[in-house]
């Protein structure tokens, strides 16, 4: 069985998707459960419960969540979060495979056959994510930054030596507001 990776995604915090997120739900082929077949189409991300009911009736089982995206908004792209882009979903029948990736990906994987929708009249556009990137290499992802309120072209987005990724570690406490040139925990919590 192969784990999915995905190239980008949004996470959130204790559980709970950042409003108004919606749910990645990772579903899983049972063998033998149905249409689907364990050597290939081993597992697919759904977005509502339709979805989900969809795919159970094809055989796939809910595994659990895989993390969270933009509902799909209009007039695109007018409507989508700044920073974000297309997350698709697309299967190809040459290797009876399904893939998600991001809207960069869409031209190489179209030539490689992924083409079609996970089932009639499913959604190939699942929604809009964040690149999985760090363009200002300040240790925070793009994404991040958007949701923070700093620059995600700019390391220091306040000006005062420290760098974004520093005053607000993606996996560590805070120690100041990035987005503010005011040290409030320079020696952890002492000062
Ligand atoms: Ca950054
Ligand atoms: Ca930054
Ligand atoms: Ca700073």
């Amino acid at each position: 069985m192969t784990t999915p990776v995905l190239p980008a995604h949004i996470q959130g915090q204790n559980g709970q998707a950042i409003s108004p997120l919606q749910t990645l739900y990772w579903m899983d082929c049972e063998p033998g459960f149905g249409p689907c077949t364990a050597s290939s189409r081993d597992s697919v991300l759904a977005v509502r419960a339709e979805e989900v009911e969809q795919l159970h009736d094809l055989g796939y089982n809910y595994h659990g969540r895989q993390g969270y995206i933009y509902p799909v908004c209009g007039p695109e792209p007018a409507c989508m979060p700044a920073g974000t882009v297309r997350l698709y979903r697309r299967c190809s029948s040459l290797s009876d495979d399904c893939a998600i990736f991001p809207e960069s990906q869409l031209d190489a994987m179209s030539l490689e056959g992924y083409t079609q929708a996970a089932y009639p009249g499913a959604a190939q556009i699942l929604g809009y994510v964040y690149p999985n990137q760090d363009q200002d290499a300040d240790g925070l992802p793009d994404g991040m930054e958007y949701l923070l309120g700093t620059d995600p072209y700019q390391p220091d987005s306040d000006g005062d030596g420290l760098s974004d990724g520093e005053e607000y570690p993606a996996w560590d406490l805070p120690q100041s507001d990035p987005r503010l040139g005011e040290i409030v925990f320079a020696d952890s919590f002492e000062d």
